[in-house]
């Protein structure tokens, strides 16, 4: 059989605009001075770094009806929905280097338009201490960052919805949320009403990642895409320091690595969201760093030493 190698398509969208602690913007960088596309590149992987994407600086303002920099996070949005959507068309997979986790709407909806033209199902891995769930209505912060969900399950601001040509990119049952541990008083009421599936820390805590992982990956079919969506702040921040909502208590790096390898072993994986790096909080940009191992492992860099 002919073995095309995959094309990786990296592209930066540096900005924290739905963020209200700056410096998510510097994460493209980060991630490159870490070495991702060298690290990728020596895992047999072809990549390519289309560079970052242009658009509003963050102008800083209040919450207006709700949200925080609506303006500002759709126009990012449609600069990394049009790049999404050419790696898409290209054949490769997008790797999106944020920048704060709105750049999630985008993203995810243009893998929803591709995968619907191609015939094929797409799940989504939400790999994150928060659930993002939350909507103009009941958001505490008004920051964007915090209702992608929402908005790609099509209940955001109307500006932000229906991108991938429904009004609703995703279903509930299309998402699985990994690691979670804060979520707002109104969010866990939506979490209900829409019956996501989350596997919060005391799920992991109690069946262990192993189990949480064979239970949401067992039902994938070869016409599956697989898109992660990974907030660094999922891990525990005693590892990943440079983020801007950390949140104590989460996954090990142990745990965070058997997490991407069972992944890589599903060898669905399509497209990818790294997000949420905070250079400005970090240490000796460890939290980048972290991310490169976990992404190399989501290509399937196995940690085994031995085959099993
Ligand atoms: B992140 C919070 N739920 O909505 C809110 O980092 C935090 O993309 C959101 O997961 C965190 O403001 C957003 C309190
Ligand atoms: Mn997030
Ligand atoms: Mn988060
Ligand atoms: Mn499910």
């Amino acid at each position: 059989a002919l073995v095309t190698a995959s094309t990786v398509s990296l592209i930066g969208a540096p900005t924290d605009v739905g963020a209200s602690v700056r410096g998510a913007g510097m994460g493209p960088d980060a991630l490159r001075v870490a070495g991702i596309v060298e690290t990728l590149r020596a895992h047999k992987l072809d990549v390519i770094d289309r560079g970052n994407l242009a658009g509003p600086p963050n102008p800083w303002h209040e919450p207006a009806n709700g949200v925080r920099h609506l303006d500002e996070v759709v126009t990012w949005n449609r600069a990394v929905f049009d790049a999404v959507s050419g790696a898409l068309g290209e054949g490769h997979i997008p790797l999106l280097m944020g920048g704060d986790h709105s750049l999630a709407i985008g993203s995810i909806s243009a893998i929803a338009k591709h995968c619907r033209a191609m015939g094929k199902s797409l799940r989504v891995l939400w790999l994150d201490a928060h659930s993002d769930v939350n909507t103009e209505a009941i958001s505490p912060s008004g920051n964007l960052h915090g209702m992608p969900v929402s908005c790609l399950l099509g209940h955001g601001p109307a500006s932000l919805v229906g991108w991938s040509g429904q009004r609703a990119a995703l279903s509930p049952e299309d998402i699985d949320f990994i690691g979670i541990r804060s979520v707002d008083a109104e969010e866990k009421q939506a979490i209900r009403l829409l019956g996501l599936s989350v596997y919060d820390m005391r799920h992991i805590d109690e069946y262990g990642m192993r189990h949480t992982m064979t239970e949401i990956l067992q039902d994938l079919d070869a016409d599956t895409h697989l898109h992660v969506s990974f907030d660094l702040d999922c891990l525990d921040p005693l590892e990943a320091p440079g983020v801007g909502t950390r949140v104590r208590g989460g996954p090990t790096y142990r745990e965070m690595q058997l997490c991407m390898e069972m992944i890589a072993d599903t060898g669905l994986m399509g497209s990818l969201d790294v997000v949420e790096i905070n250079p400005a909080l970090d240490v000796r940009n460890r939290t980048a760093e972290l991310a490169v191992e976990f992404v190399q492992s989501l290509f399937g860099a196995s940690t085994l030493v031995r085959e099993r």
